[in-house]
């Protein structure tokens, strides 16, 4: 159960946030709509919403869930793996939001670097992708800290995707949306997986809110995949955020 999220307004500079995508730039009055589509959404799901002001200087700064992962007993400050986007998880503003809700509060140090996009939670367990953004040290450094706070974490190869969930959504009840190369790895085995087609693929980034589940518009394969599993489904078009890389779940913390 969420009962808290974190948000940030996407500043104007969104048109020059970080990209692989050749969609062209987020237009960003367009990008202002759907975010706030998405904090209606989200505010459906029965959690309390702390919106942020966006940050000029940081262009991909609306994607919160990067800066930092909130876990039941403490919140940890990344330290992103992206140059551009280093500086973003010392925002004071986000710190003292998360002190609002968290007496513990840690922090990944150098030459570590963490992006939380790469962390899905389940239970007090943690699958931490190694990718890009996201080094060994980095990794090393939060499965210590988790452990100091009795939860535990893995650690999970990444070959092609930006992040872990990038191309996994973990639903609860034991469910876990799976794309490309997630759908063969051992590490995963053991859950329900669905996968997701090639052509969806954007649509595997879905999250679960208090037994809805908050899927990006215009990936009907996916939604009715997860209608049948027995959730409720709330649709918010990501256009603008996509042609950036970013999904549902980089645009919150949630916890
Ligand atoms: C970036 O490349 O960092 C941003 N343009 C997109 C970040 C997406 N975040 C995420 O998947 N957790």
């Amino acid at each position: 159960m969420f009962n808290n999220v974190i948000v940030r307004v996407p500043s104007k500079s969104i048109s020059e946030g970080i990209t692989s995508a050749h969609e062209g730039k987020p237009i960003y009055e367009v990008a202002l709509v759907q975010h706030e589509n998405y904090v209606s959404a989200l505010t459906k799901c029965g959690v309390e919403v702390t919106v942020l002001e966006p940050k000029e200087e940081f262009p991909d700064s609306c994607f919160v869930e990067d800066v930092a992962l909130c876990t039941s007993k403490c919140a940890i400050i990344t330290r992103p793996g992206a140059e551009s986007r280093r500086e973003e998880a010392q925002l004071e503003d986000m710190h003292q939001a998360l002190s609002k809700f968290y007496e513990n509060i840690e922090k990944i140090e150098e030459p570590g670097t963490i992006e939380a996009g790469d962390i899905m939670m389940v239970g007090d367990h943690y699958y931490i992708g190694l990718s890009e953004r996201t080094n060994q040290e980095g990794a090393n450094q939060m499965i210590s800290i988790l452990e100091k706070y009795g939860l535990s974490g893995e650690t999970v190869s990444l070959d092609e995707m930006l992040h872990l969930k990038t191309g996994l959504a973990y639903l609860e009840n034991n469910n876990l949306l799976v794309a490309g190369e997630f759908k063969n790895k051992e590490a995963f085995d053991k859950f329900n997986k669905v996968e997701v087609e090639l052509n969806e693929a954007y649509g595997a980034n879905c999250i679960w809110v208090n037994d809805k589940v908050i899927v990006p518009e215009g990936y009907p394969n996916v939604q009715s995949k997860i209608e049948n599993l027995g959730y409720e489904v709330l649709t918010v078009d990501t256009s603008e955020f996509r042609k950036i890389d970013g999904g549902l779940s980089c645009l919150s913390l949630r916890f």
